[in-house]
């Protein structure tokens, strides 16, 4: 280990930990990085991180104080490092289980790791290696867990920096344990200006449970690299599953309903790029987390969650002063932020949907661009990747809720369940009763964005968009998830939503904003202050509850024609939906029974209304008694 001078060592050994030595040792051995840094929670140390993120060129500076662009690799629209790859994230299990989890990508462990640690042997050639530590949750939290991260990439470290609460002196306080989660990245070999990683073939994010770790290397996009961020989700779903608590893809917000007072807090998830962030960013709410949550039972009768992460890595597409107005405030004023994949000219970051005049030319994530630009394949390259990026603090934002250290975390009244279906859900329903929350969150269906590799607009089931980071069988994970409500005294509301439904011309039918009407009548429906309408697929809302909130949130006459299109059951699409989600399901082999139960009691319903009316659209106020 020449790598290492004195003062890392001695910084690595005041941890009194060796199963964290053991660790390093074996990985600097097989990396070989020609330097090792070890970062403390100090602020010199942390600044250094930023400071060498710049310097070598991993990013740049832009022209407001603390902003900076940072680019992941790109060949072509279709060969890049834009997004996560799903193809290459493996769970590595014993080889008796390889084939039993029909959703989760899985390799035997012991051809996995051969395989990884070949391609990761000298991947770090060359390259400084940094060390750090940090605490997924708020410190002294019953929730939170500690999280060791090597990496080849000040980027992915100064990233962390900014997502994640700093660790180093909590690792003392494990006392030698080895109960923390580890993560080893590298870029791999680099090449041109900005440094990118070169051989993409050979990108792989390989997750070992049973070491409670991930190894990720030749990648540098942040859903990739970042092993404290869909990594780390992966090895808490694991532990989660195997305990009483959940791990889950949610945002956490809080919701306070004009002139009552009060507060109440939802959860939510929506599959990447659909509308998951700009729901915990309403406007006149406050956010705790956007992306990932642990809920424990709480000895109150409701579920708390925290926020493992401080920060947010969110899309930067559509952000602008009328849809956003919060995020672009904060995104286009001085403070430490990270852009990624962006155009830049003359030192102004701009993106997709930005509502500023987009520059003819500039550098973007495939180099020195002008807007005639196409790549190998003829494909137009837009000036920016509609998966760009913003990396920030949520302390920065004027709606970080006061909770989001809490160690206590927050009571959850209410979740959400949302997907991107531009034909089938209602903009909000609510569920009639927990498990059929469960059943709810289990048939998000979604089409495909660019926030993953592959094509986009293809339909895919999402159980609680999660479906992505599982690393259990899904039968177990809805198990667990009713089991958790079972043992709350006070289990929270369900609602779906779905912002995304098109009239036959595609035309969406509702606007941006309308889903903090969603939130809003959500939040009273917690409260008992609205009555709602049954139907054949759970409670949704009465015309003139919405159109008074219409008025009073968003100034706007909400007309009746609206309602109905937007709220109408569509029986037949709704019967297709229960078919493509059976036969999804139906490959489960430990699948609970509650939900074949509502799944056919829906299903006959939804035949006898269909029945009953002959109608495509069956208006809502044919539903109210
Ligand atoms: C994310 C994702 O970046 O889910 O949050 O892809
Ligand atoms: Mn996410």
């Amino acid at each position: 280990m020449e790598a290492i001078d004195r003062n890392n060592l001695d910084k690595l050994k005041a941890l009194n930990n060796k199963f964290v030595l053991k660790i390093v040792i074996e990985f600097v051995t097989l990396c070989k990085p020609s330097k090792v840094i070890v970062i403390t929670d100090s602020e010199e140390d942390i600044a250094y991180v930023r400071h060498r993120a710049v310097e070598l060129g991993e990013e740049a500076r832009l022209k407001l104080e603390g902003h900076t662009i940072h680019y992941d690799g790109f060949f072509t629209m279709a060969n890049h490092d834009q997004a996560r790859d799903k193809g290459n994230t493996q769970v590595l299990v014993p080889k008796e289980q390889e084939y039993s989890y029909p959703w989760i990508n899985t390799m035997e462990r012991e051809k996995g790791l051969n395989e990884i640690m070949e391609i990761m042997d000298g991947c770090m050639e060359g390259h400084e290696c940094v060390i750090r530590f940090f605490c997924l949750g708020p410190k002294n939290s019953k929730f939170s867990i500690l999280a060791l991260q090597i990496t080849d990439s000040y980027y992915v470290a100064h990233s962390e920096d900014l997502l994640y609460r700093a660790g180093y002196e909590e690792f003392k306080k494990l006392n030698g344990s080895n109960n923390f989660f580890y993560f080893i990245h590298s870029s791999g070999n680099l090449f041109g200006d900005p440094p990118v990683t070169k051989d993409l073939e050979k990108r792989r994010i390989y997750v070992d449970l049973q070491e409670r770790r991930v190894l990720s290397c030749f990648n540098q996009y942040a859903g990739n690299s970042v092993g404290l961020k869909k990594l780390a989700l992966r090895l808490a779903i694991h532990k989660s599953n195997n305990e009483d608590w959940l791990a889950e893809h949610y945002f956490i917000m809080g919701v306070h309903p004009k002139e009552k007072n009060r507060t109440s807090f939802f959860c939510g998830a929506f599959p990447s790029a659909c509308g998951k962030t700009s729901t915990a960013m309403l406007p006149g709410q406050t956010i705790v987390g956007d992306d990932i949550a642990y809920l424990r039972v709480w000895d109150d009768g409701y579920a708390h969650t925290v926020n493992i992460e401080r920060g947010i890595f969110g899309i930067i597409k559509d952000v602008n002063a009328k849809d956003d107005p919060v995020i672009f405030e904060a995104l286009t004023t001085p403070r430490e932020t990270i852009f990624s994949n962006v155009l830049v000219k003359d030192g102004t970051p701009y993106w997709i949907g930005d509502g500023r005049l987009i520059p003819d030319n500039g550098i973007n994530f495939s180099g020195s661009w002008n807007k005639d630009k196409k790549d190998k394949d003829g494909r137009v390259i837009p000036h920016a990747h509609p998966n760009a990026r913003y990396t920030i603090g949520i302390e920065e934002l004027e709606n970080a809720d006061p909770n989001l250290h809490n160690p206590d975390g927050v009571p959850i009244h209410g979740i959400f369940y949302g997907g991107r279906d531009s034909d089938t859900m209602p903009p909000v329903l609510e569920s009639i009763d927990w498990e059929h929350g469960v059943f709810l969150g289990a048939s998000i269906e979604s089409e495909t964005t660019s926030a993953t590799l592959g094509t986009e607009g293809v339909r895919m089931q999402q159980p609680m968009a999660n479906l992505d980071f599982l690393v259990v069988s899904l039968g177990k994970y809805l198990k667990n998830h009713q089991k958790f409500g079972k043992r709350l005294k006070y289990p929270p509301k369900v609602f779906a939503t779905n912002y995304f439904l098109k009239n036959k011309d595609g035309k969406y039918l509702n606007g941006i904003l309308d889903k903090l009407i969603w939130v809003i009548w959500a939040e009273g429906r917690i409260h008992n202050e609205f009555e709602a309408i049954m139907t054949p697929i759970g409670y949704i809302p009465k015309y003139n509850d919405l159109k008074s909130l219409f008025k009073q949130y968003l100034d706007k006459e909400y007309k009746q024609e609206d309602y109905i299109k937007q709220f109408s059951i569509r029986p037949n699409k709704l019967l297709e939906k229960q078919i493509r989600i059976e036969n999804m399901y139906i490959k489960e082999k430990d699948m609970p029974a509650f939900f074949w139960y509502i799944l056919k009691n829906q299903r006959g319903e939804l035949s006898r209304i269909k029945d009953k009316y002959s109608l495509e659209e069956i208006s809502p106020f044919l539903f109210e008694k």
